[in-house]
Parts: structure tokens; C-alpha cells; sequence
């Protein structure tokens, strides 16, 4: 095992699983808002259960010199979350965003001093209680730099998640693999929240055109931006999303549910940012922006 360890920034459902499965690969520490001393509990996709003994520490106690620094939490708290951990931590520490939408990705490569790796997963948990997570369906992880550097690095993070069990591979082209999650999540996040309904309900007559026209602006967008679209095309990508999620309550329904902020500006504001700078008209986003609780 790496004698320096891993730590995980957010005690969320990610940060749990992550920390849950690469217990045992690597040393790690799980940081939160509240240092623990009681063990994870983690329910696998068979739902098998297993308790994990992890280090469960405040930001201020993070060890000083990690092998890296993953972030799991929400976009909207990975600035207040580095501040505070920034004075415990080398500045050359390598980073991994983990953030869905494209908020923070860019400024952070560009301002932190040490390699900062970008993630897209589609792994599914949810946490359970203050000490538990749920591994609710496996998926796939990339992982890589936005404009293709620090390679090793991503291929060594990837190949430790990978044996971990969380299949996961290094991309070059990271930055395409997280509009396309981005793509998807404009599709369906905002419009189940705003009708408070599952994902498979999308399907329907009443919701379905509204779909097609989000995806009709996201890829023009998309188009403006230079990211290619996915093989099956921008329609089957989403569709076929909502269709083995249909059961789904989607992260920002759940979101809206608990009363807590929504990726709102993660999701839906890159895309009108997009849209403003190539100087299209989008008015389906612009009006989904304007009804997705913030
Ligand atoms: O990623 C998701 C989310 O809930 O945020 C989708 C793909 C919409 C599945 O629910």
C-alpha cells in the first residue's frame, strides 16, 4: 500500500463509496464537516452490507503531505471546502474533481500549482443514515487532465479505482466525457425537479417534446463548443440514460426534496455561458434556468 494517503474531501455519497471501496488498496482519510470514529457501513449493488473501519476526519486534522486530494463534494462547495483545507495540504498536492456540470473544472486546472485530474462517473450510491452508503448500481469512471497532461498520473488514479472494483479508465479527452455527462444531466435534472417526478416519467407525452427540445439546444451548444458528439448521437445518449434510470429519483430532485442547493449552476449555467459567447438564441434553456430551483 502507498505509505502517503488519499484523501477524500466530502463525506457525501460519492466520497463514501470511493472511500468504502479503496479502503484496503490505499491509505486513505475521509474528511468532513465532522470527525467520526465510527465505522462505514457500505451496501453493495447485491445488497450485501460490510463495515468499513476508515479515518473519518475534520479538514483542519487532513495529514499534511497526501499522495492526492480527491473532491466529491457538490460544485457549489468545492471553493469554500479548498480554502479551508488549502492551509493543511502542499500546494503542489495533485487534485481529482469529481464535480458534475463544468463550473469549477477549468479555473481550478488553471489555478492550482500541483496536477488537477477531472472525473465523470456514473457510478450509482446514495447515502444511507450518517454513517452509511449504498453501492446502488455499478458504472464507469474517466479519468483525466483538461488538456491531456499529467497522463501517469491518471492511468495510476485509475488503475487503483479500476482494481478497487470501480471500473474506471484514463481519458484524453476528459473535457468531451464531462459535456457529455453535462449534456445528459441538462436533459433530465432540471425538468424533474421543477415536476417532481422520476426520470422515466420523461417518457411521457406531456414531458417528452420538452426533452427533445432541451437536446435540440444543448447540441447546438455543443456544436459551437467543438465536442463531439456521442456515436449514437446527443438524442439516443440522453434517451437511453432516462430509460435504464427510470426508477431514478435524480440527484437534483433529491436535492430539491432535502431543501439543499441544486447543481443549477453547474448544469444549466455553463450552457448559457456557451450559448452567449457563440451568440446563440437559446429560449428553451434560458426559461429552464429561470424555473430550476438554484
Ligand atoms: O446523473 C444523474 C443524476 O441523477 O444526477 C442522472 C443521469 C440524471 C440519473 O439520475
Amino acid at each position: 500500500m502507498n505509505a502517503a494517503p488519499w484523501l477524500i474531501l466530502g463525506a457525501g455519497s460519492l466520497g463514501r463509496l470511493l472511500a468504502c471501496r479503496l479502503a484496503g488498496h490505499v491509505q486513505l482519510a475521509l474528511l468532513g464537516r465532522q470527525a467520526s470514529t465510527a465505522p462505514l457501513l457500505l451496501t453493495d449493488p447485491a445488497g450485501a452490507q460490510s463495515a468499513q473501519s476508515i479515518a473519518r476526519l475534520r479538514l483542519d486534522q487532513a495529514p499534511s503531505t497526501p499522495a492526492m486530494v480527491h473532491i466529491t463534494t457538490k460544485s457549489h462547495a468545492v471553493e469554500p471546502a479548498l480554502r479551508e483545507l488549502a492551509p493543511h495540504v502542499a500546494a503542489t498536492t495533485p487534485l481529482v474533481l469529481w464535480q458534475n456540470g463544468y463550473r469549477v473544472q477549468q479555473p481550478l486546472t488553471r489555478r492550482w500549482p500541483g496536477p488537477v485530474l477531472c472525473a465523470t462517473t456514473s457510478e450509482g450510491a446514495y447515502t444511507d443514515g450518517a454513517d452509511g452508503v449504498v453501492h446502488a448500481g455499478h458504472g464507469h469512471t474517466f479519468i483525466g487532465h483538461l488538456d491531456g497532461e499529467h497522463s501517469a498520473l491518471a492511468s495510476q488514479v485509475a488503475s487503483v479505482l479500476d482494481s478497487a472494483g470501480l471500473a474506471c479508465e484514463a481519458s484524453g479527452d476528459i473535457r468531451r466525457r464531462l459535456w457529455h455527462k453535462l449534456a445528459v444531466n441538462a436533459a433530465i435534472n432540471p425538468l424533474v425537479s421543477i415536476h417532481r417526478v422520476r426520470n422515466g416519467e420523461l417518457r411521457d407525452p406531456i414531458y417528452r417534446p420538452r426533452v427533445e427540445a432541451v437536446i435540440a439546444e444543448v447540441a447546438t451548444i455543443m456544436d459551437a463548443e467543438g465536442i463531439a458528439p456521442p456515436e449514437a448521437g446527443w438524442a439516443t445518449m440522453v434517451w437511453r440514460v432516462i430509460e435504464a434510470t427510470a426508477g431514478n429519483r435524480a440527484s437534483m430532485l433529491q436535492d430539491v426534496l432535502a431543501g439543499r442547493p441544486t447543481e443549477r449552476e453547474a448544469i444549466l449555467a455553463p450552457l448559457l455561458d456557451a450559448a452567449t459567447r457563440h451568440g446563440l438564441d437559446v429560449p428553451v434553456l434560458t426559461e429552464l434556468y429561470r424555473h430550476t430551483p438554484g
